[in-house]
């Protein structure tokens, strides 16, 4: 079993989120909890770089080891990074687990040492008919993040 965490961090949003994984032929299972956001839809994602020098904006594009477009996580076609939405209650809280098949923790493409993104707005998972649809899902601006590290929790 392999474990990550990243704890997110932004002006008015902050959470966990907590990776755990059999081994490298699993799902990982990302478990989240975030709170501060508005109602609705929000992109969520990993992006490419551990890097949050300038904050959220030094993380870098979404993690695209394939080099492949964007896309929602049952995709073929889609970034490694690419986790979809999660759904914000009137509350602003969102609260979840995400079963996924192609974000890991092993190996040459482990996720551990880059970043956790949660956007303003709604990803539109590659579907919204214009370039940077197929980039960013246009999900707007970065309102929280936080670097994936090694864990024991
Ligand atoms: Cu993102
Ligand atoms: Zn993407």
């Amino acid at each position: 079993m392999s474990k990550a965490i990243c704890v997110l961090k932004g002006e008015k949003v902050s959470g966990v989120v907590k990776f755990t994984q059999d081994n490298k032929d699993s799902p990982i299972n990302v478990e989240y909890e975030i709170n501060g956001l508005e109602e609705g839809n929000h992109g969520f994602h990993v992006h490419q770089f551990g890097d949050t020098t300038n904050g959220c904006l030094s993380a870098g594009p979404h993690f695209n080891p394939f080099g492949k477009t964007h896309g929602s996580p049952t995709d073929e076609n889609r970034h490694v990074g690419d986790l979809g939405n999660i759904i914000a209650t009137k509350e602003g809280n969102a609260k979840g687990v995400i079963t996924d098949k192609l974000v890991t923790l092993f190996g040459e493409h482990t996720i551990v040492g880059r970043t956790m993104i949660v956007h303003a707005g709604t990803d539109d998972l590659g579907k919204g008919g214009n370039e940077e649809s197929l980039k960013t899902g246009n999900a707007g601006a970065r309102l929280s993040c936080g670097v994936i590290g090694v864990a024991t929790f």
